[in-house]
C-alpha cells in the first residue's frame, strides 16, 4: 500500500526546473570540496513532526488526515506510521532518519511493557532500514512529555524520576546502537525550572552532570561507537533551561568533566530563541571542537517560540555553512529536519514541497559557501585582518613571553599609538551578496 500515491521519487531538475517537486539545488552526487552533496548533507526526516504530529496547536485540534494515524490498533498503527516513514524518506532520497523513542511506539501501562513494544515495532524500522539503505542519524528518548517529567527528568527533585529516564535513556541508547545510529541526542526540554521559588539551581546541575556521565559510562560498555549529542535551547517547555545555548552547554560540560564525550546538536531556531545568529553557534561549538549535528528548522523573528519551520534563506544558510566548513565539517553528523508544516498546509504532498524546499536550500547554501571559499577574497580578508598576531609581538603575547609590565614599557618606549583599520563589514557584505 502507498501513502504517497500521487508523489514520485524526487529528482535533480536544475536551478531552471518548472517542477515545484524538483530539486533545483540538491544534486546528491555532486562533487564539492571533496565530497559529493549527499555526504555533505547527510539530510534526516524526523518522525515526530512528520508522521506524528496531527497539526494541532494550543488552540485547535490537529488539522491534517493522516492515513497512517487513523489505525486504532496500537500496533498496526506504528506499523503504518513506519511504512509511511520509509515511503517518504525513501522517494525524497533522504538518507537518513531520527525518532524518539515514544514516536515509533507509544507509552504503555509499564516501562517493562513499553520497552517491549519499541522492540518489536524496532523489528519493522530494521527490515525498511536493511531494504532501502535508509540510515539513522540518531534516536532519543522522550523525557518530557509524560506528567511524570513535569519537574524534570535528570533534575527532578525525586530521584525515582531519574532512574526512571535512566532506565528509558538505557534503552533508546541501545536501540540506536542495535539500529546502527550514528548519534544519540539529549535534549534536555525539562531540565530546567519555571520558577526559583521551588528550585536548588545547584542540586539541579549535579543531577544533570551525574546523568550525563552515567549515559557516557553507558555508551562506552555497551561498545556505541556514535556520537552523544546534546541540543542546547534556551527556554520553552520550562521558563529557563539549563541548556540554554552552545556556551553555556560547553562550561557545563566542563564543569563535570564530560567535555570529551559530548557534542552538541545546534538548531537554528533554538539560537534565534537564545539571541544569536545560528552561525554564532556554530562558529562557537567548531571553535570548541563541539560541532556535532544540526536540526535544521528555523524560526518566525516575530515570534518568540520554537515554530520549527523549514529552512528557506540560502543566504543564512551560505553563512552557515562558512562556519561548518572552516569547522571541518559535521563529523558524522547531518541536518535533520525537526520542522513542521504549518496548520493549514494539510496534504499529504506538502510533507515533499516542504523537505524539498528544506534541502535545496541547504544545498544552495552549500554551493554558495563553496563558491565564497575559493573565490578566496572573504577568508584572505580574515587572515589579514589578524596579521599582527603572526609577527612578533603578536606570538610573544600569546606565547606568554611578555608580562603586563613589557607591554607598558613597549608603548611607552616608543609613545606608540595604534592605528584605527576598517574593519570594511559593508565591503564584505556586498561580496557575500555576490553569491547568496
Ligand atoms: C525541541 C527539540 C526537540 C529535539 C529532540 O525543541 O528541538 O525536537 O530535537 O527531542
Ligand atoms: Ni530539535
Ligand atoms: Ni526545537
Amino acid at each position: 500500500m502507498s501513502f504517497f500515491p500521487d508523489v514520485e521519487p524526487i529528482r535533480f531538475g536544475g536551478p531552471e526546473a518548472s517542477d515545484p517537486l524538483a530539486f533545483r539545488f540538491y544534486d546528491a552526487d555532486r562533487v564539492v570540496l571533496g565530497r559529493t552533496l549527499r555526504e555533505h548533507t547527510r539530510f534526516a526526516v524526523c518522525f515526530w513532526h512528520t508522521f506524528c504530529w496531527p497539526g494541532s496547536d494550543v488552540f485547535g485540534a490537529g488539522t491534517f488526515e493522516r492515513a497512517w494515524l487513523a489505525e486504532p490498533d496500537a500496533v498496526k498503527g506504528a506499523e503504518r506510521k513506519i511504512d509511511a516513514a520509509f515511503e517518504l524518506i525513501a522517494k525524497l532520497g533522504a538518507p537518513f532518519f531520527c525518532f524518539h523513542d515514544r514516536d515509533v511506539a507509544p507509552e504503555c501501562a509499564t516501562l517493562r511493557e513499553s520497552h517491549a513494544l519499541l522492540d518489536r515495532v524496532l523489528e519493522r524500522v530494521e527490515k525498511h532500514m536493511q531494504k532501502s539503505g535508509i540510515g539513522l542519524l540518531w534516536g532519543t528518548a522522550n523525557l518530557f512529555g509524560h506528567p511524570r517529567y513535569a519537574a524534570g527528568a535528570a533534575t527532578n527533585p525525586d530521584p525515582e524520576v531519574f532512574a526512571y529516564a535512566a532506565a528509558q535513556v538505557k534503552h533508546c541508547l541501545e536501540a540506536t546502537h542495535r539500529l546502527g545510529g550514528a548519534n544519540y541526542v539529549l535534549w534536555g526540554g525539562r531540565e530546567g525550572y519555571d520558577t526559583l521559588l521551588n528550585t536548588d539551581l545547584r542540586r539541579e546541575a549535579d543531577q544533570m552532570g551525574r546523568f550525563l556521565a552515567l549515559v557516557a559510562e553507558h555508551k562506552h560498555r555497551i561498545g556505541f561507537g556514535g556520537t552523544l549529542l546534546i541540543e542546547p535551547k534556551p527556554f520553552e517547555p520550562t521558563k529557563h533551561q539549563y541548556d540554554f545555548d552552545a556556551a553555556a552547554v560547553h562550561a557545563f560540560l566542563q564543569n563535570y568533566g564530560l567535555e570529551r564525550e559530548y557534542k552538541l546538536n545546534i538548531e537554528v531556531n533554538h539560537a534565534t530563541l537564545a539571541g544569536h545568529d545560528f552561525a554564532h553557534e556554530l562558529a562557537y561549538a567548531a571553535a570548541n571542537g563541539l560541532l556535532g549535528s544540526v536540526d535544521a528548522n528555523r524560526g518566525d523573528p516575530r515570534l518568540g517560540w520554537d515554530t520549527d519551520q523549514f529552512p528557506d534563506d540560502p543566504r543564512e544558510w551560505a553563512l552557515a555553512w562558512l562556519e561548518i566548513l572552516r569547522g571541518g565539517g559535521l563529523h558524522g553528523g547531518g541536518f535533520n529536519f525537526d520542522a513542521k508544516l504549518r496548520r493549514q498546509s494539510v496534504d499529504a504532498t506538502d510533507l515533499f514541497h516542504a523537505h524539498v524546499g528544506g534541502m535545496d536550500a541547504i544545498a544552495r547554501g552549500l554551493l554558495a559557501a563553496e563558491a565564497i571559499l575559493s573565490d578566496g577574497r572573504l577568508e584572505r580578508f580574515r587572515e589579514e585582518r589578524y596579521l599582527g598576531w603572526e609577527h612578533e609581538l603578536g606570538r610573544e603575547i600569546l606565547s606568554g613571553r611578555k608580562s603586563l609590565e613589557d607591554l607598558a614599557g613597549h608603548v611607552l618606549a616608543n609613545d606608540l599609538e595604534p592605528q584605527p583599520v576598517s574593519g570594511r563589514q559593508e565591503m564584505l557584505e556586498n561580496l557575500v551578496s555576490r553569491f547568496t
